[in-house]
């Protein structure tokens, strides 16, 4: 998020679009109850009327996947009506900006696509450069290379027309939310957009958010209290995670992995550090070296030194993408014999359950570290129908070693507002369930040993690492804390020689971190959050002075404590507030915090500095430069399984040409001759994955695998409420019991009708129902194909058929 949960009751106007809060996050979804309280709007763009669309003022029933054509339409209306916030678009956007001359985008594809390696190369989607390397602009937005040009060149294909043609969504309705959205680009009206999966599950995820980030920028409403691009993460502490690095190309802080071409510590970080394209910009990225050697020395230690570029050659370098979406490719080749799951029930969360149980039977070895018995750690088990395996030919050998859960321990978790809260234990684990960190750290111990014992590749690494527990066994939560926090390896002083740390004291803010080897940070964005004042996290003082929500006493949010990122864009170039009522940072002579930690430095009101300070052109990205796997600004494709074959938009260019598809995938996609009804997957509140089908109690609120079928297509099939159905995909089927509603309706997409169909997750082969018979993975019928920036699958949206199999 870009600001918090509390913040949504702030806005004027909500826009759920690809996520179902009411349903998924319940207690958050409150504070967008508050916001309706105070007169706010909340408009649900969703296929189905949802239980957050049971609440909201107008729910847009859309087609799943066509997000993009919407969102498009909705920036051809604002610029066409002239609904944006000028001042902010002129300063704080790059609307001004000049895009290169070899720039175009024709017939469907941006310059520079490459067909074999299915990539583009990026370097025309850049800007015009002058002699001395820096962004050429043209304050009166007349040139027309201008970004707000380009933009508008581009979005003029998006008539109400066209949206209606490929979304579904009747014009009056596309025109009425519109008119809604365009309110909000007044300077004290804001919109906030809150997202989840039917947003990032898709072959175009990225630029579905990106689309609306665009939207809001025109808006002027990022940097906004009541505004913002708010992703509502999944798991509790799922936000914690990706901050950590636990992605397969990440490390701690959001710095990239370094892969085979990146052959020494200089030519990583120059790779990694953007530079200075405009002036007197605060560029913030221009420290990475900082959080990288501070980060370097948390892990090696002495071991990490200057000669040796901080360890650099101790770090693993990925000779392509790991993800495991690849690694099952990689089972399924025999390249890869062992699997360690940690957390993780693939037989229900990854795609192509058939293709999955395959791999996994392949394996020498799987380890499962969970604290329940999981369907992937008995995926060699015959459970029937539901998981139809020869088990006496499968040789993988399982481990399962039983961890505790977050409640038999101490720690914190990060919300997906950033905010970092500290819980204790409440109970003691029961049997041999161990922490994961100590069964993690009794593995390094015992694999330590057989290095000492028999050498190998990787020791020097292994040996390099800094190992300094209390405990080596059984690092605490606390040591950890502090360590990913950050200490004063020496008495470090200012550039006026006043001393700020003595030697060992713990830091207090990441702009404090040196890449001299002084300091260490095992991730930069946690810095501060335990401090030589204690443990920020356990903050408990809830008091708001602003009134908008904004609670820095409580908790410790990511980075450096400030709750709305941004927030310098929320005045103009002279300090004054869009809107006096929204304002939660001010010059004070010295620097921009007042209610928040603002993110802007020292520079006084007046300067030419702007506010994105992690963007080196110091503004908001309508155009995203060289960054995003495809396109500099998003474009509608179809999804890889379409119902309707063509992109109206460019007939030759169906879905999106950088799609990841490996492949012996090829055969799986599946056509809308043979599967004519667009899927689409997701959660109950009385469910929390596959876990709750352990739990009597949640089974007996949500008891049986079911399907939602729209009322047509039911009486078109011949079936009734609680029949039994047969879906099947090109991956393979799985029956539900039907449920057959009005919450989902047919849609007119290009002159044809097209159906939805809802399944929900959370069944499998081991899943009571109450009925004896077991459940089937919804996965079994979902596409393991990846969106291209993030290889996320496509579990939005994808083709089945349907046929009745039982009476009701
Ligand atoms: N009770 C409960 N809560 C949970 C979880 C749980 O298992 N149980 N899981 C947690 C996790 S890990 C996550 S990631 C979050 C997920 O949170 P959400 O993403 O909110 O949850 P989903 O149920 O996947 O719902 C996505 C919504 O997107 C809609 N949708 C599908 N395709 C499209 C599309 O193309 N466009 C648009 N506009 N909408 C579309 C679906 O109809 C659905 O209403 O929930 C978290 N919260
Ligand atoms: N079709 C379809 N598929 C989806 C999705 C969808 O919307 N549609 N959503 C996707 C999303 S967003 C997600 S997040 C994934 C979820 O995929 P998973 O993460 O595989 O799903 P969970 O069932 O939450 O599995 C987590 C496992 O962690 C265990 N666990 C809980 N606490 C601990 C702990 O402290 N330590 C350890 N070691 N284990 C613990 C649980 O018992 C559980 O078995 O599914 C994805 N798959
Ligand atoms: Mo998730």
């Amino acid at each position: 998020m870009t600001n918090n949960w509390v913040d949504i009751k702030n806005a004027n106007l909500i826009i759920v679009q690809g996520g179902n809060p009411a349903e998924a996050h319940p207690v958050g979804f409150r504070w967008a109850i508050e916001a309706k309280k105070n007169g706010a709007k909340l408009i649900v763009i969703d296929p189905r009327f949802n239980r957050t669309a049971s609440v909201a003022d107008l729910h847009a029933p859309i087609r799943s996947g066509s997000d993009i054509a919407f969102l498009m339409g909705v920036i051809r209306y604002l610029l066409e009506t002239n609904q944006i916030q000028h001042e902010y678009v002129k300063h704080y956007t790059n609307a001004s900006f000049l895009v290169d001359e070899g720039f175009k985008f024709e017939d469907g594809l941006f310059v520079g696509y490459n067909e074999e390696k299915r990539n583009y190369d990026k370097s025309k989607w850049n800007y015009q450069f002058d002699e001395n390397g820096q962004a050429k602009r043209d304050m009166t937005l007349q040139h027309p290379r201008c970004v707000i040009n380009i933009l508008k060149d581009h979005v003029s294909r998006y008539t109400p027309e066209m949206v209606e043609r490929i979304t579904g969504v009747k014009q009056k309705l596309f025109l009425q939310i519109c008119e809604e959205i365009g309110k909000t680009s007044a300077p004290n009206k804001t919109m906030t957009h809150l997202y989840a999966l039917g947003f990032t599950e898709h072959s175009i995820g990225t630029q579905n958010i990106r689309s609306m980030a665009m939207i809001q920028l025109l808006l002027g409403n990022m940097g906004m209290p009541g505004g913002g691009i708010n992703a509502l993460r999944g798991h509790s502490n799922v936000q914690g995670t990706t901050d950590m690095g636990l992605l397969p190309m990440s490390l701690p802080g959001y710095m990239r992995l370094p892969n085979d071409k990146d052959t020494s510590y200089e030519q990583y970080i120059n790779a990694i550090t953007p530079k200075d394209i405009v002036p007197n910009q605060v560029n913030y990225y221009r420290h990475t070296s900082k959080f990288f050697v501070s980060m370097m020395k948390t892990f090696y230690g002495d071991k990490a030194t200057k000669e040796n570029g901080w360890g650099f050659d101790f770090l693993p370098k990925a000779d392509r993408l790991y993800d495991p979406i690849t690694h099952v490719k990689l089972m399924n080749d025999s390249k890869l014999h062992g699997w360690i799951l940690q957390g993780f029930n693939v037989l229900n969360s990854l795609p192509n359950k058939n293709k999955t149980v395959a791999g996994m039977s392949k394996l020498k070895f799987l380890i499962v570290m969970d604290p329940l018995q999981t369907e992937s750690s008995e995926f060699w088990k015959n459970f029937g129908e539901s998981n139809n395996v020869n088990s006496s030919e499968i040789q993988t050998e399982v481990f399962r070693l039983p961890t505790t859960c977050f409640a038999e321990e101490d720690g914190s978790i990060v919300n997906s507002g950033r905010w970092a809260q500290w819980h204790w234990k409440g109970c003691d684990q029961p049997g041999e369930a161990l922490p994961d960190v100590e069964i993690l750290s009794m593995i390094r111990e015992e694999m330590h040993h057989l290095y000492q014992k028999e050498g190998g590749r990787g020791i020097e690494s292994f040996e390099a690492m800094t190992w300094d527990y209390a405990q080596p066994h059984s690092p605490s939560a606390v040591e950890l804390a502090k360590e990913l926090n950050g200490y004063a390896l020496e008495d470090l002083y200012d550039p006026n020689g006043n001393l700020m740390y003595k030697k060992g004291q713990l830091l207090n803010g990441f702009a404090h971190l040196r890449d001299d080897g002084t300091t260490t940070s095992g991730n930069w964005l946690y810095v501060g959050q335990w401090t030589e004042k204690g443990n920020q996290t356990a903050n408990r003082d809830n008091s708001d002075p602003s009134g908008l929500g904004c609670t820095i006493g409580w908790g410790f949010a990511w980075p450096a404590n400030r709750r709305v990122l941004y927030s310098r864009a929320s005045l103009d170039i002279n300090g004054n507030p869009w809107d006096k009522n929204r304002q939660l940072i001010k010059w004070n002579g010295k620097n921009w915090n007042w209610h928040d930690v603002a993110d802007y430095g020292t520079q006084p009101p007046g300067s030419d500095t702007g506010p994105f300070i992690m963007s080196a052109e110091g503004v908001g990205r309508l155009f995203a430069v060289d960054k995003i796997a495809n396109g500099p600004m998003p474009e509608h494709y179809e999804p890889v399984e379409s119902p309707i074959d063509t992109n109206p938009l460019h007939s030759a260019v169906v879905s999106d040409p950088t799609v990841r598809i490996y492949p012996e995938d090829k055969e799986f996609i599946g056509s809308n001759k043979e599967f004519p009804f667009v899927a689409t997957t997701y959660r109950l509140t009385e469910h929390f994955h596959s876990w709750t089908a352990q739990s009597a109690l949640n089974i007996i609120a949500q008891p049986q695998q079911f399907v939602e079928i729209g009322e047509k297509l039911a009486a078109e099939k011949g079936i009734q409420k609680g029949d039994m159905v047969k879906i099947t995909s090109r991956r393979g089927y799985i029956k539900a019991v039907a449920v057959v509603t009005k919450r989902l309706k047919d849609l007119e997409i290009d002159g044809r009708t097209v159906h939805h169909v809802g399944l929900p997750i959370h069944w499998n082969m081991k899943a009571l129902n109450g009925k004896g018979n077991r459940g089937f993975a919804t996965n079994t019928l979902t596409p393991s194909w990846g969106e291209a920036n993030t290889q996320t699958p496509e579990y939005k949206t994808f083709l089945v058929n349907i046929e009745k199999v039982g009476e009701a």
